[in-house]
């Protein structure tokens, strides 16, 4: 029996090229073309696989360990060499794969270098899906994974586009495959029919620079948070946006008269504790706007108290402080505590507990402009009010065009809990409130 150093072949273009992972040890039996180790550069994992048959007599690197062409993998004692022809014995194109291209079958890629960008690959063809097996071949191409994985997946009809990897630079591991599998069979049998696999086509990956110079910003920890919390809730709760306007002439001119009144006070009341306080005249007046669904859908949470949230646009994205009972605090009190908020969210200085307990939101919008907009609902509250800038328009008297400062209103709501009737009824009365600012005495 003779022993053979089986050497890395040519790797293309890459120089020193790091072993993350050792697929072969000492006495195993192996064929010719299977993988021995993993190698990475900074762009592509590879696998090196064996020229000869026989069994591993001596393995010759270990983890972490730099290799080149040339470089000894192990000591083999061999079954079968020159018999094997020298085109199948793995240039290092038949296994490199871009961290950034598609899949490649070794067949359709053998031809490929090793950077080049490659078309989304065709499904395997020789390798047996498993009938769940639903890969988005786009994505299943981009992620991140050594050829063996990728068979391993295909045969658990695992899409690793869809599985995090916890390995270097987001690598993709074989246990990130099974805990994926486990977590995938929990899922299905606990929640088929959450309403949360919409089965959209994923978006592609978009290089724009090729259209111009471009830099990558990293989203803040809110945005990010934000994000996805805004995300669910646009997909998981059926919005009906209703808009409308209230005649806030008369509540302006009574602010503005405060506010020469309290000036030398250093008080300023904004038209947002107005709103806040017809907000929750409102919320008494439709108290199906003050509750939550339960985790079971069935049944509401009626909620006899009324806290009110407010978003805050802050550097780092947004934020909603909530104003406690505000039921029980007057305008001056409503004002201060905003600002008290709106400067301790822009100084991040905001604790969870100032964020929770909202039974229903305000954005405004006002101090910086635009017309409507559509709010997204804070769940699990299930209204929201967007204000808008407010605006002096011509209004008919029933005889004559009268110049009214207008307030424009944007009531999303959970079409689930609330009608569309009640929806309107509850902007009607808002305006009402706020276009006689008497009635919240009352
Ligand atoms: N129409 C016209 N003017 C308005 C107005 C309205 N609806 N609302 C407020 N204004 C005016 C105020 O009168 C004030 O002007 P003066 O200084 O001349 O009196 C100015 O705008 C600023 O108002 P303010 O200091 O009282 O602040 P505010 O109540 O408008 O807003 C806060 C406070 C915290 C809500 C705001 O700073 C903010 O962060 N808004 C953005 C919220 C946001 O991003 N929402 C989007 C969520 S969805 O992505």
């Amino acid at each position: 029996m003779k022993t053979k150093e089986i050497v890395v072949p040519d790797i293309g273009d890459f120089d020193k090229v790091e072993i993350i992972e050792l697929l072969v040890s000492e006495g195993d039996t192996i064929a010719a073309e299977d993988s021995l180790i993993t190698v990475e550069s900074d762009k592509a994992s590879m696998e090196i696989p064996s020229s000869d048959s026989g069994v591993v007599k001596e393995v010759k690197v270990k983890l972490g360990d730099y290799v080149k062409e040339g470089s000894v993998i192990l000591i083999l004692e061999t079954t079968q060499s020159a018999e094997v022809p020298t085109s199948t014995t793995a240039p290092a194109e038949t296994q490199v794969e871009s961290v950034d291209s598609a899949d490649k079958e070794p067949a359709e890629s053998a031809s490929k270098p090793a950077n080049q960008k490659s078309k989304p690959a065709k499904p395997a063809p020789a390798v047996k899906q498993s009938p769940t097996a639903n890969i988005d071949e786009v994505s299943f191409s981009k992620a991140y994974a050594s050829p063996s994985l990728r068979r391993f997946a295909r045969e658990l009809g695992v899409d690793l586009g869809k599985v995090s990897g916890s390995g270097r630079k987001g690598r993709i591991l074989k246990q990130d495959i099974k805990d994926f599998v486990k977590q995938s069979i929990q899922h299905s049998s606990s929640a088929p029919t959450n309403g949360t696999a919409l089965g959209v086509a994923p978006m592609p990956e978009i290089d724009f620079s090729q259209w111009g110079e471009v830099e990558t910003v990293a989203l803040s920890k809110i945005n990010k948070l934000t994000g996805e919390f805004l995300h669910r809730n646009w997909v998981t709760i059926p919005h009906v946006t209703q808009y409308d306007e209230a005649d806030i002439t008369e509540m302006e001119a009574f602010r503005k008269q405060m506010g020469n009144e309290l000036k030398d006070q250093g008080v300023k009341i904004t038209p947002l504790a107005f709103i806040m306080k017809a907000v929750v005249a409102a919320l008494k007046a439709y108290p199906r706007f003050n509750s939550s669904l339960d985790s079971s859908k069935q049944n509401l949470i009626q909620k006899n108290y009324y806290h009110i949230g407010v978003a805050v646009d802050t550097p780092d994205g947004l934020v909603v402080p909530v104003i406690r009972d505000a039921d029980q605090k007057s305008l001056v009190e409503i004002s201060q505590e905003i600002r008290e908020l709106a400067v301790k969210a822009r100084d991040k200085k905001l604790k969870p507990s100032d964020m929770q307990g909202g039974c229903f939101s305000i954005s405004s919008l006002g101090g910086i402009g635009g017309t409507k907009f559509t709010p997204i609902i804070n769940a699990p509250e299930v209204a929201i009010l967007g204000v808008s800038r407010s605006k002096m328009q011509p209004v008919w008297n029933g005889n004559e065009f009268e110049p009214r400062l207008m307030l424009p209103l944007s009531l999303s709501y959970d079409h689930r809990v609330i009608d569309g009737a009640d929806g309107a009824r509850f902007t009607s009365y808002l305006s009402k409130m706020l276009s006689d600012i008497r009635r919240l005495l009352l």
